[in-house]
């Protein structure tokens, strides 16, 4: 039933300058700016530098950090603080349920153009937080699913190699002036997948990309042929056209581009892959990808879902629910910047996720009717970078992770939180600018903390399904959802939005489980175990903690919880047959019915292996052939982490690679063999 796990112990031997395990890994503090990649990309938009103005303040710096904290909402009225929930135990005595869910639904999504600042350097230098990071979600959901690509896809041009920037897999080439919305052309070299296939044989990643789709003269099926070369099943599938409902607003296409235009180039991608004898998969393509200038309903109009349904792997959309672009382009045609302190509000209700699924309903219907999965390819807060204020906030955390549940529920298979770079707020992970890289820790985005949340909600089974309760009358602030794992009830997760540091706000929910309902196996347990997802209020952007742990604060993020987990065991009322869970204002509650609804995410004692200080750059970590198997796959080995001995030194030297020899991939590519 659940997944078998391996805690290996990792036994450690640390000299002063390095500690040493075998001869496999190596791990090197990066010496000097990395002197690749752009820091001023945004997803949706090509971005120039964000203007901020009022409401931004002074601030000058990049919007990844920018410290503005905005007031949380006033405190509503008429909050019903106690609610019943009464729930079937067995999922068969349940309406309404989702199709089974995984638990990598939350994923993530790199703008092709930072991949070099959070991934790594190439595929020996891989960045030791991001593996981190990406281990603490396999951990708890069994495997993450990544898409690398975005605006920049479009434009990407693979090449054997770049001779100007030696051991540089991706370079922005800034002589392009073809570009109206300043997309930048990216080359690439296949070290670019050679580096994603590393991961992968490290942490259970599995990988999307886009096939490059601005020139219908002239299709690039490179990224194609090679990757599924180097990635074979870690590769998912592949986005033909990003957004291509905004390609004749940025210019990529003729004014009149229209959803035939689309379906005829659709065609002709099909037939050039069919004749490419070095693409062996054709049937693993993403579409349509609009954003909301065309409706699904324009594009499935044409034909499109019949026509092309063998080479189809997978639906998929993008949306934000709002834009922040009027403060990036200022004085243009987007008017003038919205204030995020008046549209904050907006994520601090369940109506935002709600809304967000909505003209999506019918196509995730339709999609389950074709046999095919359904994304929201790409998402966050805000598109045109975010807002600050909100997209850094606990509040976004708490948005992000019910409108991943709402989807879930909604019957979407997928959904990537998107990763954009220094110009954005709403990063769930950033390494520090280039050149402070030295001194400085990652720092993490509230919305990292949804993934967790919704990893465990979701689990590892692959059998999950989810319901929106419609909890506490429909109460806008307190939603709830249950999520039903093989056929039982699994786990709740319990909101709460308000923020009310008086305690007066708390809400206390009375469990009921069975229900003395016929055929039912589960009545309410003994005990329940329960995780919060916590913070002081909605507005902050530190302290944050997923069951009592945190990743650090701004700088100084490794990738690794810090602090000792805390999980409540409730004791039900046997008598009365209820559990009662108290929900703090703000948070969110995610409730265990069983032990094994538990035991399934809870990752194994975390093996981390700390490594070295500004003053120390050289460390060599290696790791016995036989341990790194372990943490390939739903296992549970932590990579790397930089502050051992330091701590009075903020953020030591947090960028740390992990270098992999030649020797390592040989040695990757000898225990997939045995595996
Ligand atoms: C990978 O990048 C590192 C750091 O820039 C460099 O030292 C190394 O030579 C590169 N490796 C390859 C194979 O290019
Ligand atoms: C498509 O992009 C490539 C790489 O940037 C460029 O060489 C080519 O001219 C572009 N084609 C069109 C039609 O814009
Ligand atoms: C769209 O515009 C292009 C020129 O920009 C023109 O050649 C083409 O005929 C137009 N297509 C339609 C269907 O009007
Ligand atoms: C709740 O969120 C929706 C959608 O974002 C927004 O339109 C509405 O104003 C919010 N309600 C309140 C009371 O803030
Ligand atoms: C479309 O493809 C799916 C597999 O992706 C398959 O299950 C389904 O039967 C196909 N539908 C038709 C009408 O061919
Ligand atoms: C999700 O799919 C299931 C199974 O087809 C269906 O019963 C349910 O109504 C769907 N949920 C939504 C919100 O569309
Ligand atoms: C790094 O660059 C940023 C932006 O140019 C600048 O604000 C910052 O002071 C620099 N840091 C150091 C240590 O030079
Ligand atoms: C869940 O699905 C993933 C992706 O298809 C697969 O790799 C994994 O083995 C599945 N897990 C279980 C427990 O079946
Ligand atoms: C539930 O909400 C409805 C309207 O939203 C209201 O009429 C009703 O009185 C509420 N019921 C309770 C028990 O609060
Ligand atoms: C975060 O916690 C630290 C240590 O408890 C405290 O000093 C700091 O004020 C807190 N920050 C916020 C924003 O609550
Ligand atoms: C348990 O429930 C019974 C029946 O509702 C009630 O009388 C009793 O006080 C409850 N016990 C506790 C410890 O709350
Ligand atoms: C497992 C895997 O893909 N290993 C690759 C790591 O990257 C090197 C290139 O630096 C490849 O040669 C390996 O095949």
């Amino acid at each position: 039933m659940r997944s078998l796990k391996f805690c290996a112990p990792i036994l450690l031997s640390l000299t002063s300058s390095s500690f040493t395990l075998g001869s496999f890994l190596t791990l090197y503090d990066v010496q000097g700016p990395l002197a690749v990649g752009s820091t001023t990309s945004t997803s949706d938009t090509a971005a120039g530098t964000a203007v901020y103005d009022p409401p931004y303040g002074s601030y000058g710096g990049y919007a990844a950090y920018n410290p503005i904290v905005l007031a949380p909402p006033a405190v509503p009225s008429g909050l019903s603080t106690q609610y019943d929930l009464v729930l079937p135990g067995s999922a068969s005595n349940v309406q309404g349920l989702s199709i089974p869910q995984s638990g990598s639904f939350l994923g993530f999504s790199v703008e092709m153009s930072v991949v070099t600042q959070v991934v790594g350097i190439n595929a020996s230098f891989l960045q030791v937080p991001f593996l981190n990071l990406m281990q603490l979600v396999a951990q708890r959901g069994g495997s993450v699913n990544v898409r690398v690509g975005g605006n920049t896809q479009d434009y990407a041009v693979e090449v054997k190699e770049l001779t100007d920037n030696r051991g540089i897999c991706v370079k922005k080439d800034t002589d392009n002036t073809r570009n109206p919305t300043d997309t930048p052309t990216l080359l690439f070299t296949p070290e670019l997948l050679y580096m994603l296939s590393n991961v992968s044989a490290l942490v259970n990643v599995n990988w999307w990309l886009g096939i490059p789709f601005n020139d219908t003269a002239d299709w690039r099926l490179q990224i194609a042929e090679t990757g599924e070369t180097i990635l074979g099943d870690r590769l998912l599938g592949f986005q033909i056209g990003n957004e291509p409902d905004l390609y004749a607003l940025h210019g990529h296409r003729a004014a009149n581009y229209s959803v035939w235009d689309y379906f005829g180039e659709f065609a002709e991608i099909i037939d050039v892959i069919a004749s490419d004898d070095q693409i062996p998969k054709r049937n693993n393509l993403i579409a349509p990808s609009v954003s909301g200038t065309w409706t699904p309903e324009d594009v499935w109009s044409t034909g499109f879902l019949t026509s092309y349904n063998s080479s189809l792997g997978a639906l998929a959309v993008e949306k934000y629910p709002d834009d922040n672009c009027a403060a990036l382009y200022p004085g243009g045609a987007f008017g003038p910047a919205k204030d995020p302190q008046d549209v904050f509000a907006n994520y601090l209700n369940h109506t935002s996720g709600q809304l967000l699924v909505q003209p999506y309903l019918a196509s995730t219907a339709l999609a389950q009717q074709n046999g095919k999965p359904f994304y929201m390819f790409e998402t966050n807060t805000a598109s045109c970078g975010g807002f600050p204020g909100i997209s850094d906030s606990f509040g976004a955390a708490l948005w992000a992770a019910d409108y991943a549940l709402q989807m879930a529920y909604s019957n979407f298979s997928a959904a990537n939180l998107h990763v954009g770079g220094l110009s954005d707020s709403y990063n769930p992970f950033i390494p520090p600018p280039t050149n402070e890289s030295m001194f400085e820790g990652w720092t993490i985005g509230p919305v990292f903390y949804s993934v967790l949340a919704t990893a465990e909600a979701l689990g590892s089974s692959n059998t999950s399904r989810v319901i929106d309760l419609n909890a506490n009358n429909g109460s806008i602030y307190t939603p709830a959802y249950a999520i039903y794992e093989q056929s039982a009830l699994a786990r709740l997760a319990l909101f709460n939005y308000i923020s009310d540091s008086s305690g007066a706000s708390t809400v206390t929910v009375t469990i009921s489980v069975g229900g003395g309902q016929t055929g039912e196996q589960l009545g309410t347990p003994q005990t329940v175990k329960v995780k919060y997802l916590a913070a002081e209020s909605v507005a902050v952007k530190e302290n944050i903690t997923w069951a009592g742990q945190t990743l650090g604060n701004r700088f100084q993020v490794d990738g690794r919880l810090k602090g000792s987990e805390e999980v409540q065991t409730v004791q039900c009322n046997t008598s009365s047959g209820t559990c009662q869970v108290s929900v703090p204002a703000p948070g969110m509650a995610l409730v265990f019915l069983s032990d094994s609804a538990y035991q399934e995410v809870e990752p194994c004692s975390t093996i981390t292996f700390t490594t070295t200080s500004v003053t120390n750059p050289l460390v060599t970590v290696t790791v016995d052939p036989s341990i790194l198997s372990m943490s390939n796959g739903n296992r549970s080995v932590v990579l790397g982490g930089t502050d051992h001995g330091n701590q009075a030194v903020r953020g030591v030297g947090a960028s740390v690679w992990l270098f992999l020899s030649l020797a390592v991939a040989a040695g990757i590519r000898l225990l997939e063999g045995m595996l």
